[in-house]
C-alpha cells in the first residue's frame, strides 16, 4: 500500500490504493510511518516526497475500514495518524507533499504537514471532516489556522469548502502549482534541485522553524545559535566556505 523509490537522494513514497482515492487504512498508515523512521537513519535519503497513485492524494480516513471503530477514534488516533503527522514534523529531513489530485480529511491534514507542499492543477483541498460530523483531526487545527487565520479556517471547515489549486496557492496551502500533464515531472525536477542544498543544515533549519513557532523570541534565538554551532562544525559547512572561497557551485551531495 505504500510504494517507495530511492534514487538521487530522493526517497518517493507514493500511497497506493488509487481505486479509493488512496483513503487510509492502518496498513497504509503504519507504512508510512515505518518508511519515515527508516528514511531518517538513511544517510542515502535527501529528501522525501509523499504522493498518491491515481487521481487522488488521499481522501482521509478509509470509511468502510472498520479498525478505527473496533479501537475507538482517540485510540485509533493514537496509534495511527498522530505519530505519523508528529513524526512527518520531527524528522530532521525536507519532506515535499506532491498533491497530484483530492486531498480530503486527514488527506488534507497530512497534505499540510509536508514542508514544501507542490499541487498539481488539478489538486482539491476539502477539510471534509464535518460532512461526516467529526473534527478537524491529524493536525488540521494546529496548521490551517497558522496558514490562514483563525476565521479563514473556521469557514472551511465549517462548510468542506472544496479548495482548487488557484485558491490553495493564494491561500498559502502550497507553494507552487504545475501543471497536471507534467506534473510528476516537476515535482521530481524541484526535489532533485533541493536534495542538491545541505540538507542537514536544512533539517536543523526546520528544526529550528518549528520549535520557533510556539516559543518566544528569546528562546528562538538561544535555539538559533545552539543549532549554528552544530552545522557549524560539520561537513556541509566546510564544502559550502571552500566553495564559496573558490568560486566554484558548492556540492553538497553525499556530504
Ligand atoms: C473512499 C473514500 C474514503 C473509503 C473516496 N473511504 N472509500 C480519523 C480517524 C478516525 C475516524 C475517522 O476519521 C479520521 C479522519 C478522517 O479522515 S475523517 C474524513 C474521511 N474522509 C471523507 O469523509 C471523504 C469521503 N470522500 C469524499 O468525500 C469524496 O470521495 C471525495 C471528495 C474525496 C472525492 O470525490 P470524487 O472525486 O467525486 O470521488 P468518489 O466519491 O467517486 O470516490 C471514488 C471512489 O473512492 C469511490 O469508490 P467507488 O467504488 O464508488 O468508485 C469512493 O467510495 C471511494 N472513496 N473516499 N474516505
Amino acid at each position: 500500500v505504500v510504494l517507495q523509490d530511492l534514487r538521487e537522494g530522493v526517497l518517493t513514497l507514493t500511497m497506493n490504493r488509487p481505486d479509493k482515492l488512496n483513503a487510509a487504512n492502518d496498513a497504509l498508515l503504519l507504512g508510512l510511518l515505518d518508511a519515515l523512521k527508516k528514511a531518517e537513519r538513511d544517510d542515502a535519503v535527501r529528501v522525501i516526497v509523499l504522493t498518491g497513485a491515481g487521481r487522488g492524494f488521499c481522501a482521509g480516513q478509509d470509511l468502510g475500514d472498520v479498525s478505527a471503530r473496533d479501537m475507538g477514534f482517540a485510540e485509533h488516533l493514537k496509534h495511527t495518524y498522530n505519530p505519523l503527522v508528529s513524526k512527518m514534523r520531527s524528522i530532521e529531513k525536507p519532506i515535499v507533499t506532491a498533491v497530484n489530485g483530492v486531498a480530503a480529511g486527514a488527506g488534507a491534514s497530512l497534505a499540510l504537514a509536508g514542508d514544501i507542499r507542490l499541487w498539481s492543477e488539478s489538486a482539491v483541498f476539502i477539510e471534509v471532516f464535518s460532512n461526516i460530523a467529526l473534527v478537524p483531526d491529524s493536525g488540521s487545527t494546529w496548521t490551517l489556522p497558522r496558514l490562514v487565520g483563525f476565521n479563514k479556517a473556521f469557514e472551511l471547515m465549517a462548510f468542506a469548502d472544496r479548495v482548487d489549486a488557484a485558491e490553495g496557492l493564494r491561500l498559502g496551502l502550497c507553494e507552487r502549482v504545475f501543471p497536471a500533464a507534467s506534473f510528476m515531472e516537476d515535482v521530481r525536477a524541484y526535489a532533485e534541485k533541493l536534495a542538491a542544498r545541505p540538507v542537514k543544515a536544512l533539517g536543523l533549519t526546520k528544526r529550528a522553524l518549528t520549535k520557533a513557532m510556539s516559543s518566544t523570541l528569546d528562546e528562538a534565538l538561544e535555539y538559533e545559535a545552539h543549532v549554528q554551532e552544530i552545522v557549524g562544525s560539520g561537513a556541509e559547512h566546510a564544502e559550502g566556505l571552500a566553495a564559496f572561497k573558490e568560486r566554484r557551485p558548492a556540492n553538497f551531495k553525499g556530504v
